[in-house]
């Protein structure tokens, strides 16, 4: 028998509008952190609030070699200032310590670049002045130095009948050959559109690559979308890795998709990348190929969501929980190695 108080849709309509703590909470400690708080992956982009005065937001993170980090705060809303520490825990003391910090006035955007070993980490997020738990920060922790699969939009706020632009890039893949990509979207928030606004179908391919377009090495592009469900699955790249090979010039970096996307509704809207079970050994919905049809199962990372209307109310679920959770430890499976090779569409073939 389900209770008054446990009623979802109730409590959704309830609390649509409300602007209740963010999703991290509770974080404002760095001990209950270390010791009970979930940890957030390079690459992550995190949304968060500093909703009261004394909240402070800690995030946990690891990295498991020498790395040339990024951290960056973004969108601190207007007339606050928030400002950025990165912390190491120090196992013999038991303390904490400071290995650099952002404080510049303002809502300024915050960044630290730092060469870390190995280890566990904290970044905290604060404020100096002001609270709202309206309007998000944008938290970013990268390796700087790491190869990316990024998708972003082109504006953070859409009206109802907007359009949000979405960019997917491809950044420092070495000996790049081709792609498989799994992007999802709410298709109740988001619908996707050609460049003349006219609406894809199962089969359109996104449009805007400036890669991948030699015509001496047979470019191919081909998709498999589901609208009903919000996925954009696409490929492109070289049928004739060969002659690219040969050639010895790889192309590493450039856009894949440039994809127009009207706003239905006025809601919180992302874009990701995310598994797929035709792509089940993949790092977050991407496959990538090199220059011999190998997949490339390391050296980069997935970069996102793109959100807009992070202020407005949220549909269920906002995203996913699986959204980062993959391990980056791929096995590679033979048989989908040979998708460069022809038979494509087969081996694209979704199974919902
Ligand atoms: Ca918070
Ligand atoms: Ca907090």
């Amino acid at each position: 028998m389900m209770s008054r108080l446990s009623d979802p849709v109730d409590n959704y309509e309830l609390t649509a509008g409300v602007y209740s703590p963010d999703s991290y909470e509770m974080n404002d400690d760095m001990y209950d952190v270390k010791y009970f708080g979930n940890s957030v992956y390079l690459g992550s982009s995190i949304f968060g609030t500093i909703d009261n005065l004394y909240d402070d937001d800690v995030y946990k993170f690891n990295i498991y070699k020498n790395t040339n980090l990024g951290v960056r705060l973004q969108n601190i809303p207007v007339g606050k200032d928030y400002n950025l520490c990165i912390y190491s825990y120090d196992e013999i003391t038991g303390n904490f310590t400071l290995k650099n910090s952002s404080t510049l006035t303002g809502n300024a955007d915050e960044t630290i670049n730092i060469q870390l070993p190995q280890g566990e980490y904290y970044a905290k997020v604060f404020s100096v002045s002001g609270y709202t738990a309206i309007d998000s920060y944008k938290l970013t922790i990268k390796d700087e130095d790491l190869g990316n699969v990024s998708v972003n939009f082109d504006k953070t706020i859409a009206a109802q009948g907007d359009i949000i632009t979405a960019t997917v890039k491809l950044d420092k893949i070495n000996l790049l050959s081709g792609c498989q990509l799994n992007l999802r979207y709410d298709p109740s928030i988001l619908k996707p559109l050609l460049n003349d606004l006219s609406p894809f179908t199962a089969t359109t391919v996104p449009s805007g690559r400036n890669i991948f377009l030699n015509s001496a090495y047979s470019p191919f592009t081909t998709a498999r979308n589901n609208l009903e469900k919000g996925i954009l699955n696409f490929a492109m790249g070289y049928t004739d890795i060969g002659a690219y090979k040969q050639a010895g010039v790889a192309e590493t970096s450039g856009v894949v998709a440039v994809i127009k996307f009207k706003v239905l509704k006025y809601s919180q809207a992302y874009v990701f990348l995310q598994y797929s079970q035709t792509m089940d050994d993949s790092w977050n919905g991407v496959y990538l190929y090199d220059w011999d049809g190998n997949k490339i199962n390391t050296g980069f990372e997935v970069v996102g969501p793109a959100t807009a209307n992070v202020s407005a109310p949220a549909n269920i679920p906002p995203i996913p929980e699986t959204y980062g959770d993959s391990t980056p430890d791929v096995k590679v499976l033979p048989q989908q190695s040979t998708m460069l090779r022809g038979n494509r569409l087969k081996k694209m073939q979704m199974v919902l």
